[in-house]
């Protein structure tokens, strides 16, 4: 194996550690090019009629389903994910395009009563949107920001995570077989650092939608401040999942280690910290362990696999740095001891205050953390400078609104642990995030609003002028 360039990413299988393919990077002459034509392709794309723009993000969504197996089958090469959750992801970007086909002809302006006339206001696409996009999902994401940009008639430069570029280069050509105009779904391949900052910076990209670690979305979030450029942020995570005494403790931990640990835990809304009252502690533990023992991991060709490798040697060695020999293990399973990137599902018992209770920790470890009352879990779970996802388990319907309400959280799920859903907003608070996605609220993020007022006055004059600000 040849050293690489800095012109190329060499792609290794994750569940292998074999190197398969080598990807190009794009230079930032190219990359300028395809923005040029992004935002000539705009002109014409958001001309489209509503109906006709629709229809063609159906098709597109069609092809998708369509090339399933395909889509599957490079998310499980080049980010190692299991090929039944791999067939899942591909569903779902299926779904987000379907979904958002709906959008052109829904997303409706207002009417405004006034003085003297008539206020209306049009959502307004933006014009070329740039989305810099991470590892974990790598179509999913990619697709949350794509759709509602292309329905609301902007025009998309998408630049995948170095790891993970092959899904998206699929993506553009499927665009392309689909019937979508030349330029309007572009990839460009290559570094962060250089490409992702570049389109962040570039005066022609009219927003960014960012997915990825918060430390890099604060350095996007300031690139685009050059240009006044606006930003959606999906960042960490270091969610909770909060097991109260009167919940279903059986229902609570059959949950769990999906809940934390699927995608290898490579998910910001993995629920690495799991508060259980001190009650039933003992007892969740019991229920626990057999639930951990089901898990099924290894080779991602299997499809009753459910935990595959991590998405590279350098993330393993980080995820292990973080698991430190003094916390105390509750359970630790087992992993192919192949030259792929394995770690095995952990579940820890730290002590209160341990460093890894500060870190989003990316990999199938989660922690398990007595609780005694609702204050002091509240106090817990919202001392973390993330604010993404959480899931409340409890039996007393109260209790589940007034923890969803105090948590300083994103999105968040009572009895169960599950957080993404294509029809409602996606996004987290405080270092997690800015703005949302998914949903209505994904619209709004994509488009800008322009208010016209129309006069009503004939030849009279009008009471108008004296209400003016
Ligand atoms: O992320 P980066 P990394 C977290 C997770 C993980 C950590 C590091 O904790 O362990 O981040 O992962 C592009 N300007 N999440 O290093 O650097 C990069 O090419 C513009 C959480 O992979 O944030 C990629 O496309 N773009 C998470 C994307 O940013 C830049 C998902 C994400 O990379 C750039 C992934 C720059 N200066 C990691 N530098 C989530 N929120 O789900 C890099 N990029």
């Amino acid at each position: 194996m040849t050293e690489p360039t800095s012109h190329e990413t060499i792609l290794i299988n994750p569940a292998t550690g074999h190197e398969f393919i080598r990807v190009p990077h794009r230079s930032i002459d190219d990359t300028n090019q395809v923005i040029a034509e992004s935002v000539r392709a705009g002109v014409s794309w958001r001309a489209l009629s509503a109906a006709e723009r629709g229809r063609l993000l159906a098709r597109f969504a069609r092809a998708i389903a369509a090339d399933r197996e395909h889509l599957a089958t490079l998310t499980m090469t080049e980010a190692g994910h299991p090929i039944t959750a791999a067939r899942a992801e591909a569903d779902q970007v299926r779904d987000v395009f379907a979904y958002f086909a709906g959008a052109p002809e829904r997303h409706l302006g207002t009417q405004i009563p006034v003085a003297g006339g008539t206020a209306i206001t049009f959502r307004e696409p933006l014009g070329a949107v740039g989305i810099i996009a991470p590892w974990n999902f790598p179509l999913p994401i990619a697709a949350w920001g794509t759709a509602p940009a292309l329905a609301a008639g902007n025009t998309v430069v998408l630049k995948p995570a170095e790891l993970t570029p092959l899904g998206a280069l699929r993506l553009e050509h499927l665009a392309s077989e689909a019937g979508l105009p030349d330029g309007v779904f572009r990839v460009v391949t290559g570094s962060g650092a250089v490409l992702g900052d570049h389109l962040a910076r570039h005066p022609d990209v009219a927003k960014i939608i960012f997915t990825g670690s918060t430390a890099t979305g604060a350095r996007v979030l300031a690139a685009a401040a050059e240009h006044i450029k606006p930003v959606t942020l999906e960042l960490g995570g270091h969610n909770a999942s909060i097991v109260f005494s009167d919940a279903n403790l059986a229902a609570a931990a059959a949950a769990t280690p999906s809940g934390a640990l699927d995608n290898a835990g490579q998910d910001c809304c993995a629920r690495s910290r799991v508060y259980v009252q001190r009650p039933v502690f003992e007892r969740f533990v019991d229920l626990l362990i057999p639930a951990m023992d089901a898990l099924r991991v290894g080779d991602p060709l299997d499809p009753r696999t459910q935990l595959g490798p991590l998405i590279s040697a350098a993330h393993r060695n980080r995820v292990a740095a973080l698991v430190t020999n003094d916390i105390p293990v509750v359970y630790r399973g087992q992993v192919p001891q192949d030259s792929g990137f394995w770690f095995p599902p952990t579940v820890l018992a730290p002590p209160p205050h341990h460093p890894i209770l500060d870190a989003e920790v990316f990999g199938p470890v989660f922690s398990l953390l007595p609780f005694d009352t609702e204050d002091e879990v509240i106090e817990r779970v919202n001392n973390t400078p993330y604010g993404l996802a959480g899931s409340i388990w409890t039996r007393d319907g109260a209790r589940g609104l007034r923890m969803a309400r105090a948590l300083h959280v994103g999105n968040l799920s009572i009895n169960s642990q599950t957080a993404v859903r294509y029809q409602t907003p996606f996004g987290g608070m405080k270092h997690s995030g800015l703005g949302r996605e998914l949903g209505p609220d994904a619209l709004d993020a994509v488009t800008e609003v322009k208010t016209v007022f129309i006069s009503h006055d004939g030849p009279h004059p009008s009471t108008q002028r004296n209400e003016e600000l």
